[in-house]
């Protein structure tokens, strides 16, 4: 087997870490205002001033009418599914991030997993309507790397068999499907702010619901079931954002704009020099869906060859990552329900997926570096095969 110490080139060895993900940095001027109103007002949480001024931000920034904040992406995803009352069966991807099949667990539901499509790794409708029981009650898709799912055959899917219809778009924050945001399909849809997100508050979350009665149970399940001083409704979380997070996010969102313009930048070299080195392969997008620029997955032949790649970039002190790597499915709080064989489309995707750094601290001599080094290793990979 080849050794990743045999690639080693001291030149290419960046000087300092090259994450997969680097937070983007606030507007230093806005997060000092933002903690001086704190601080002034003496208001800390529950639904202050610059809560309400991010709402309304990220409301035109996303454009939905709607936005219901939260201290993280999970609790967002666990109310959504415990405000439209999933109890049941919810199916689900193994090629996703462990708070995906957590969340479903937490909201009281079963998670129950369903094959991927190979081309885009999001939920194949066709393993998701083969995975329907009696119980069933919901479908919780994820927009796996800001890949929109297959919309519109799972809404069919959901409206035939009367499921709610979860989207986890944790990847996805902008993105539009056509003229449409993609938070306008499905019942609803939660948006991850933790800082390794394109747009962040620290830790944070937003949920939007297509449904405003189901959207006023979210606001209770949010601040512990409260409706007023003397009326507690249902036994709620917290799910609060609060003010601190508003503020970095309100000094985050106006530089969002410039670290998109050096993510595409990032985009293209990796494009350009990776095109025609076909063992490197680069997951198309759905037909008009814009880029969520969050992450930059590219697949390999196999395990041993993107396992390679991985540590050849590490020796190289570039921290690439192999997410979703091992499934969901094979974590031993599920391993016991599901066999290793079960979603062998999911396998391969887990296997020969590794996701580059994608932000703009990646210096243009990192982003030669780690090209030059993949096709090395898909060069010499190639050899011995
Ligand atoms: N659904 C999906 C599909 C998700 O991907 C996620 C989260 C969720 C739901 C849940 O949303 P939240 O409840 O988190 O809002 C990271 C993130 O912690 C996690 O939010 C994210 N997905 C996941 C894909 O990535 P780890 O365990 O890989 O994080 P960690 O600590 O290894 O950080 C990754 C890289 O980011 C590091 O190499 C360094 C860099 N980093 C990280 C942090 C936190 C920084 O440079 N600065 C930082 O502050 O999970």
């Amino acid at each position: 087997m080849l050794k990743s110490d045999s690639f080693y080139s001291p030149e290419l060895v960046q000087s300092h870490q090259i994450t997969v993900a680097r937070p983007l940095a606030p507007d230093r001027e806005i997060l000092q205002q933002g903690i001086d109103h704190i601080v002034a007002k003496s208001w800390y949480s529950n639904f202050g001033g610059l809560h309400e001024r991010l709402k309304v931000a990220l409301q035109g920034e996303l454009d939905c009418e709607s936005l219901l904040l939260f201290n993280n992406g999970s609790q967002a995803l666990t109310t959504a599914l415990r405000a439209l009352d999933v109890r049941g069966e919810a199916i689900t991807t193994p090629f996703t991030f462990p708070a995906t099949p957590h969340c479903i667990e937490w909201a009281g539901a079963i998670p129950i997993f369903a094959d991927i499509d190979p081309r885009y790794m999001t939920l194949d409708p066709e393993a998701v309507e083969a995975a329907i029981t009696p119980r069933t009650e919901a479908i919780v898709a994820v927009h796996v790397y800001g890949i929109a799912c297959d919309v519109d055959a799972l809404q069919t899917i959901a409206t035939k068999h009367g499921l709610a219809l979860i989207y986890d778009a944790a990847h996805a924050f902008g993105v539009r499907v056509g003229d449409r945001p993609i938070h306008s399909y499905g019942d609803a849809t939660m948006f991850s702010f933790h800082p390794t997100k394109l747009f962040h508050t620290g830790e944070g979350g937003g949920l939007v619901l297509r449904d405003r009665k189901v959207e006023a149970n979210a606001i209770l399940q949010r601040n512990f079931g409260i409706r007023d001083e003397v009326t507690v409704e249902l036994a709620g979380s917290n799910g609060k954002m609060n003010e601190m997070q508003a503020a970095m996010g309100l000094a985050v969102l106006p530089c969002v704009a410039d670290e998109r313009k050096a993510r595409r930048k990032l985009v293209e070299h990796y494009r350009n020099e990776l095109s025609d080195c076909l063992e490197v392969h680069i997951p198309p997008n759905r037909a008009h869906v814009s880029d969520s620029l969050q992450y930059f997955p590219v697949r390999f032949q196999s395990r041993e060859i993107r396992d390679l790649a991985y540590d050849v970039l590490r020796v190289h002190n570039i921290l690439a990552r192999r997410y979703f790597y091992p499934l969901c499915s094979a974590a031993r709080h599920y391993a016991s329900r599901w066999s290793a064989e079960a979603f062998p489309v999911a396998t391969r995707c887990s296997d020969e997926v590794l996701c580059l750094p994608m932000h703009s601290g990646v210096t243009n001599e990192a982003s030669f570096a780690i090209t030059r080094l993949l096709k090395q290793v898909a060069s010499v990979a190639l050899e011995a095969a």
